[in-house]
């Protein structure tokens, strides 16, 4: 039998640092990582066109539907900038990173957002929209907070969630 790995949510206001702790806790653990901003764009998963953000939109069913079968398998990181489009049953932590703002204004502007779309992320987090999204969607004693402002920072974040993770595969194997 296939030990059991349990699955990670990282959420958070885009440019907090998912996608970075994502990758690295994957490569560390041996866990998969799925982004779901990459998913969609593969599958095609939208729903119209969101002129305001000139963006298209997420059809959500379709993307639990594409992701089910893994989730249920387990050892499944996923990284969205939502949370509250996921069946509750499908994670064991949530983690919500969380960016000063004048450093999130600072990279989401070399990540070249201007205008209204840098605007409402930077306050997206000041009004931490997506930790109070995750506390209303999950059991709260799973919902953590971990600071992203520094690469000493992302380093602690890392080793916290390998020892997690290795510490939830002996509770759980
Ligand atoms: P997200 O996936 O949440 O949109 P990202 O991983 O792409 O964010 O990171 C955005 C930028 O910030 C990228 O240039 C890497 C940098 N970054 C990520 N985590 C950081 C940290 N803890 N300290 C400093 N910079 C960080």
């Amino acid at each position: 039998m296939m030990a059991k790995r349990p699955n990670i949510l990282l959420t958070g206001t885009p440019g907090v640092g998912k996608t970075t702790l994502g990758k690295e806790l994957a490569a560390q653990t041996g866990l998969t990582y799925v982004n779901i901003g990459e998913l969609a764009n593969e599958g095609n998963l939208y729903d119209g066109y969101d002129e305001e953000y000139q963006c298209p939109v997420l059809d959500e069913d379709r993307v639990v539907d594409e992701l089910d079968a893994k989730m249920v398998e387990g050892g499944v990181i996923v990284d969205y900038h939502g949370c509250d489009l996921f069946p509750e049953r499908w994670f064991h932590i949530v983690v919500v990173l969380r960016t000063d703002n004048t450093q999130l204004y600072t990279r989401l502007e070399d990540r070249g957002y201007t205008g209204k779309k840098l605007q409402d992320n930077v306050q997206c987090e000041i009004f931490q929209t997506i930790y109070e999204e995750a506390m209303e969607s999950y059991p709260e004693e799973i919902v953590h907070q971990l600071p992203s402002n520094t690469p000493e920072d992302l380093e602690k974040n890392l080793e916290q969630l390998i020892q997690w993770t290795e510490q939830w595969m002996k509770d759980h194997n």
